[in-house]
């Protein structure tokens, strides 16, 4: 089974750091790996606490201890994945080795969650007809968006607020990098409200689990749950304007496709909505 692809990059997002190469057969914990040295990272902006950010465990006597498995008041520790292990009161990556131990730039140990939308429509030609894919099914188009950190291509998701239920998440983070909400006047914001509240009242949950994010480490993972919000006949996207903010760079229509070459592990969702809607992969 492929693991840890991106999560077992060999430089560090946003840094120069190496992690430990990890052999593919080694990736889990089961498997016995004595000559195993993970680097030790967390970026100097999570150790600067940003309010998402958790303290240092390893060097802060925090008490009372961070409720690993459970909840802190409004910051959700549970995965996704079922109960993860403690080792020396650390969470580990239930995914197995990354390279690299500490947070890297993830600033909560165990899970950080995320959530990510998945706004689709039918491909259609100048007369409205339905375009088709080389294997002869519908084409569908999702709304994506380049990240400004790296440049790829992904979903416009992004990380539940402390409080915040993931439904929300999604709807937020579609309005701050597909459509950027932040810059727009409160009446401009009401008006985009508007316009979602009939795509955003029929999401249906595609995913939920592990993300093969490459910020991952040992002891930080990224988990989302992806939705996908999906126009049928194009009457609700006809009236949305895409513009690309906050932490996205460009925000564009792309065809689903098998050849697709997304951020951390999108791909996997929306082969997941292509199946689902019967389109072309
Ligand atoms: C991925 O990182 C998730 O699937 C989500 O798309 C994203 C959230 O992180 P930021 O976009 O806020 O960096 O693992
Ligand atoms: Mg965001
Ligand atoms: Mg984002």
């Amino acid at each position: 089974p492929k693991c840890h692809i991106k999560a077992r990059c060999e430089i560090y997002p946003r840094s120069q750091i190496k992690r430990f190469p990890v052999p593919d057969d080694k990736v889990p914990w089961t498997t016995k790996f004595p000559e195993y040295k993970p680097v030790d990272y967390t970026s100097e902006s999570i150790l600067k606490r940003p309010v998402y950010a958790d303290p240092d465990i390893r060097t802060e006597k925090v008490d009372p201890p961070l409720s690993f498995n459970g909840c802190d008041g409004k910051i959700n520790r549970v995965s996704h994945m079922g109960d993860y292990e403690l080792v020396d009161g650390i969470p580990r990556n239930p995914q197995g080795r990354t390279g690299l131990m500490g947070r890297g730039t993830l600033g909560r140990w165990g899970p950080n969650h995320a959530a990510d939308p998945i706004v689709t429509r039918w491909k259609v030609d100048e007369s409205g007809k339905i375009i088709k894919g080389p294997d002869g099914k519908p084409v569908l188009q999702f709304v994506s968006v380049q990240r400004r950190d790296n440049h790829q291509w992904a979903l416009p998701g992004g990380m539940v607020d402390a409080g915040e239920v993931v439904t929300a998440t999604v709807r937020r983070e579609f309005g701050e990098e597909a459509m950027n909400s932040i810059q727009m006047s409160s009446e401009e914001k009401k008006r985009m409200e508007k316009e979602l509240d009939e795509l955003f009242a029929t999401g249906r949950e595609i995913f939920r689990g592990y993300v093969d994010d490459p910020r991952n480490t040992d002891n930080s993972w990224m988990e989302t749950v992806a939705f996908n919000f999906h126009d049928e006949d194009g009457s609700c996207l006809g009236k949305i304007n895409l513009c690309a903010g906050d932490d996205a760079m460009n925000v564009r229509w792309t065809d689903l496709s098998g050849t697709l070459d997304l951020y951390a592990s999108h791909v996997d969702f929306l082969e997941e909505v292509a199946k689902f809607h019967n389109a072309s992969w």
